[in-house]
């Protein structure tokens, strides 16, 4: 059986190269998506995973295809003949600041529905991972969401990274995430995240938001590190000592740290220091996720 179900849109990816060519601007041609992003990294630890998404009948389709199965993800994706892949954008302005640019509306993956979260159900994985990215790309991937996490699944810890986003997330989304939270197995949430989702001040707040929800909740305080709670107690790690060369992508890199600990058993202060060593692993690259160690 599959260890792990990671569910969510994938991207593809341009990252500019500050020093361009002869004056003219260069990308590279990345991948990302907050799901795929984890199961890389899980993938990267020998488990079995599989990644469910849709993609468009394009180029940019096959390239996030080839390579997420590059690197060992189980691909479980629907090609879909009338839509395109999504794809964003990160620009640098110089100030150390990501701007992040979507082109993503009605991309192949916006039109998964809650039949999708039916096959995933029947792999019976150890896991499902989804992000609150997911809600908010269409009423059909609220539905999905919500098909995910309306009861539990026996067997299946159902795992939720709040990932709030402002550009993607108005009122409804953020009831979505706020109600999605409670019902998940294993939460992830920023402090600051969960301030503009629920006016939590202190880590304190969080935790009383949260009770009688999730098993393990997971608090991320920015680059002062993350503190875990389960069963009344709590447990912190400090932030990575790393030089960040550009942050996006480094929350998953750690969500996949923490869980890979799950799946093998670790107690919870050994999975928060998995989850710190591979953020930094991703706070050092511009892409989303650090090349493949060799
Ligand atoms: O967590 C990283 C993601 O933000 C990035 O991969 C792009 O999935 C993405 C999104 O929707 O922002």
């Amino acid at each position: 059986g599959l260890d792990a179900v990671c569910v969510g849109e994938t991207m593809a990816l341009l990252v500019p190269d500050p020093a361009g060519v002869d004056g003219r601007r260069s990308f590279e041609l990345e991948i990302g998506g907050a799901e795929s992003n984890v199961a890389v990294h899980l993938a990267r630890t020998g488990l079995r995973v599989a990644w469910y998404s849709a993609l468009g009948d394009d180029d940019l389709g096959r390239h996030v295809h080839g390579r997420l199965a590059a690197e060992g993800v189980d691909c479980r994706v629907r090609t879909d003949p009338d839509r395109p892949t999504g794809l964003y954008l990160k620009e640098f302005d110089g100030t150390g600041r990501t701007r992040v640019r979507y082109y993503r509306k009605g991309s192949a993956a916006s039109a998964l529905d809650a039949a999708d979260a039916a096959r995933v159900r029947a792999e019976s994985p150890r896991l499902v991972h989804t992000t609150g990215i997911t809600p908010a790309l269409s009423a059909s991937c609220r539905a999905l969401v919500d098909a995910l996490f309306a009861d539990a699944a026996p067997g299946t810890l159902r795992s939720f990274d709040v990932n709030y986003r402002p550009a993607l997330h108005g009122p409804e989304e953020a009831r979505v995430l706020r109600a999605t939270a409670r019902r998940a197995d294993v939460v992830f949430c920023g402090l600051d995240e969960a301030e503009a989702l629920w006016g939590a001040a202190t880590l304190d707040d969080v935790r009383e938001l949260l009770e009688g929800g999730p098993d393990l909740l997971v608090v991320k305080q920015g680059a002062e590190g993350a503190t875990a709670f389960r069963d009344g107690k709590s447990w912190f790690a400090p932030a990575p000592e790393v030089e960040v060369v550009e942050p996006v992508g480094a929350g998953d890199a750690f969500a996949a740290g923490v869980l890979h600990g799950l799946l093998t058993g670790a107690e919870v202060p050994d999975a928060l220091a998995e989850g710190a060593r591979l953020a930094g692993t991703a706070l050092g690259v511009r892409g989303d996720i650090p090349p493949r160690p060799s």
